[in-house]
């Protein structure tokens, strides 16, 4: 039975409190989702930190230590903590959470690109927290910023860690950027490539752009790598499904999505996962175990974290 690994993107940087009731940001809420994910199928968890007070997205330390310490204590799901942050941030702000904790796995954004998320602001007028405006709007001259210096610096920091990178791909050519960073022996094989379709600035999240970027993964990196798939909004599960009838990964959650399907919102990261397996199940496949995820994507294991 063919498994696929499940990710649960629990909160992100995307959406801010006032688009959704049901998204975590206080540290107790972001450890019960995780749980809650977990205990639906999800093998993985990636997790944002946010301030606690008002939702708005953190680099702290202490935030980032007491959810991975929260999660740990808790259950065996595996941990991917953000270095794509949020753009507040600076490069060394965002990475100092792998430094710091040292975790199995954390992303890796192997490009740059325009992150734009003001077109929403067409959509939500009023909101909670004074920060919310403010943020969407200032997408709108916001470049994602990682340029090769910056992924040298990431990659080697994270080979000291012994923390897989899960590369995020947003368009095609960082699929190159990957070979690059393989050639130059920055990555090692096989890679983790996470697919990030319909994002503002990246690769639109149709079939053709995700099968695009397999076949031009298969070309210019062999058969030698695993990669899932996360995509915005309504693309989430119809993109999912594509991607693992191709033998690939899935990643829902609500840093991705806030619904659940069309005009629902979703009450948690862990509704949608429940769906996903369903629709995994009914495919023909089984999600993968935690244990199962840390031995296809060859994880150091959780008694060598620093949290
Ligand atoms: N926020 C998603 C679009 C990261 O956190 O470093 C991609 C992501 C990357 O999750
Ligand atoms: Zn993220």
């Amino acid at each position: 039975m063919p498994k696929v690994i499940l990710t649960a993107a629990l909160t992100g940087a995307i959406h801010t409190p006032s688009m959704t009731p049901y998204l975590p940001f206080k540290t107790e809420d972001i450890i019960q989702e995780a749980i809650r994910s977990h205990s639906a199928g999800a093998a993985v968890v990636h997790v944002h930190a946010r301030n606690p007070e008002d939702g708005s997205p953190s680099s702290n330390g202490d935030i980032f230590k007491d959810i991975l310490s929260g999660i740990k204590a808790k259950c065996d799901v595996v941990i991917t903590p953000t270095t794509g942050g949020s753009y507040t941030m600076t490069p060394e702000e965002r990475l100092s959470v792998v430094s710091a904790l040292k975790p199995e796995m954390a992303t890796f954004n192997a490009g740059s690109l325009n992150f734009a998320l003001y077109p929403v602001l067409e959509k939500y007028k009023d909101f909670k927290f004074d920060w919310e405006e403010d943020y969407l709007r200032g997408t709108e001259s916001f470049i994602f910023s990682n340029h090769f210096k910056s992924l040298h610096i990431y990659s080697r920091t994270m080979e000291e860690t012994h923390t897989r990178p899960e590369i995020e791909i947003y368009d095609v050519g960082q699929v190159n950027n990957v070979a690059q960073l393989v050639h130059e022996g920055y990555l090692k094989k096989p890679v983790y490539l996470q697919y990030v379709l319909g994002i503002l600035g990246g690769i639109p999240a149709t079939a053709e752009s995700l099968l695009y970027l397999i076949r031009e993964s298969k070309r210019l990196l062999g058969d030698d790598f695993y990669w899932s798939v996360c995509a915005a909004g309504r693309f989430q599960f119809p993109m999912g499904v594509i991607n693992v009838l191709e033998g690939g990964f899935w990643r829902v959650g609500l840093e991705d999505s806030i619904y659940l399907e069309k005009g629902v919102l979703a009450k948690s990261s862990a509704e949608q996962v429940e769906k996903a397996i369903r629709i995994i199940r009914e495919l023909g496949y089984e999600p993968a175990t935690p244990d199962e995820a840390m031995e296809i994507l060859q994880l150091k294991g959780v008694d060598k974290v620093n949290y």
